[in-house]
This record gives C-alpha cells, structure tokens and sequence, in this order.
C-alpha cells in the first residue's frame, strides 16, 4: 500500500510515521509514505499558497493550484486517478470499516488542509472521500491523516506480525477488548483473576465474552445495540443492571 500525504508539512507528518509500527513496515517494504509539500508546486513569484477569501470573512485559504498541481504529480506517478481523501470537520466520521475499506485501495492520496481549508474548486476536480476524524477542530490536517495511515496500515497484511489478524479485535462484533494481565501474577496485592490461571481454554474464552460484553455496556452503551447478544449475555446485562 502506497501512501501519498499532500501537506505544507512533510516534516510532521513524516517524523511521526516513521516511528514504530508504521516505521518498521516502511523498512520492510511492506508500505510506502511519501509526504510532497504543496508549497513545492506553487509556482508563482512568492511561492505562497494562501490567499484571502472572496467576500471577505476571517483566515486564509489555500489555494487551489498549487494543490492540484501536487495532486497531479501523484497521478502522473503512479499513472492512474487515486482516491483522494480530504482530511475536514465536515466529512464523515471515521470508521474501523472504512480502514478496511481503505486497506484494499493500492493507493491512496491524503489531503491536508490548513488555514480556514482549501479554495472549494479544486476540491469538487479531485476529492473523493471527506473524511474526519471526530467533531473537533485542529490547526491542520496532518493528524487526522496520520490517524487514518495508522488504522489503515495495520491491517495490511505483514504490518502486525501476531498470528491472530487485526481485525480481531476490539470492534469484533462491536464489542470492546476483555481486561489482559501479565506477570507478577500478584501486582500490589492485586490478583490475576483465577479462571485465566486454570488453563481451561472453554473457561477463558467465556469469561472473556462475559467481560467484552459488561465492559461495553459500562463504557460503550451505544455499541451494544449493534451487537448480536445471546439470551445468556442479555441476561447477564440485566443481572450487573439490578447490582449497581
Ligand atoms: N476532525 C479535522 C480535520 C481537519 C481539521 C481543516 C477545513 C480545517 C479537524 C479543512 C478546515 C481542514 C477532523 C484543518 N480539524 N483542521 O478530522
């Protein structure tokens, strides 16, 4: 999978993506990120890529050219259209499907805005996908994308080198991860709970269900009604319900 981030700051966007897991699969070959710096493809006088709005209001904008111009640069690279996903409070909320949707993409082009965001037109010629990572604002959209490089990587096959795949994991079936324990077996007077100790992997494998299942609806109520529960597990909930 081959990423191509699109920003006024390669250098953060790089620093951070270098690092760790996404660094390591870098090394291997099993990824590649290259960040182009917009402001290389603003070939007027002043390379400058901001202007201010027309009819006036707060903030600058980036300008359309010197954006489609490294987008083109892109395509001409890799010699076809990509996906393009605009990093903005107004996409869509991120989503653990749509990095496996994203994962399958061979390319795939990340749109960093700054400033008020970018000049409307060049986004209607070249984005396909607004994306955001939640309902907050940031100072750019270097963040967001290293957020979607990061979810999107580790699910390309080689990048975790654990048996068990990534998807396996806390939104298997929309319910979030059990508690872990590793050694001391007693931490501060605190016990590894003794069915993990049993070694009877029916046991384990229950209880842990068993937990997924009341840890969601204590910290995550919402995900639960997108969860296939046994009768077993809907009266579980009602039994911690009565207890707290
Ligand atoms: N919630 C997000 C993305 C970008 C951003 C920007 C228009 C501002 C938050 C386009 C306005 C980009 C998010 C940069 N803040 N700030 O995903």
């Amino acid at each position: 999978m081959n990423f191509h981030i699109l920003t006024l700051f390669p250098e953060m966007v790089m620093d951070g993506l270098n690092t760790s897991i996404t660094g390591r699969a870098v090394a291997n070959g099993l990824l590649s990120i290259e960040a182009l710096n917009i402001r290389d493809y603003a070939f007027n006088k002043h390379h400058s890529v901001d202007d201010y709005p027309y009819g006036g209001g707060a903030g600058m904008l980036m300008q359309a050219e010197p954006v489609y111009q490294a987008y083109e640069a892109v395509a001409k690279k890799i010699n076809k259209k990509p996906r393009v996903v605009y990093l903005s409070p107004q996409g869509q909320t991120f989503t653990q499907k749509m990095a496996e949707e994203f994962a399958k993409e061979d390319e795939l082009v990340l749109l960093c805005g700054h400033y008020e965001g970018i000049d409307e037109r060049v986004l209607e010629e070249i984005v396909t996908d607004y994306i955001s990572i939640g309902d907050y604002v940031l100072t750019g959209g270097e963040l967001p994308a290293m957020v979607l490089v990061d979810a999107i990587s580790r699910l390309v096959p080689g990048v975790l080198h654990n048996d068990v795949s990534a998807e396996f994991e806390s939104f298997q079936d929309n319910l979030l991860e059990y508690p872990q324990y590793s050694r001391p077996e007693n931490w501060h007077g605190k016990k590894v709970p003794e069915v993990l100790m049993s070694g009877h992997h029916a046991n384990i494998e229950k209880w842990r269900r068993e937990q997924s299942v009341i840890r969601t609806k204590q910290r995550r109520p919402d995900l639960l009604e997108k969860c296939k529960l046994t009768d077993a597990e809907k009266q579980l909930i009602e039994k911690i319900q009565k207890n707290t």
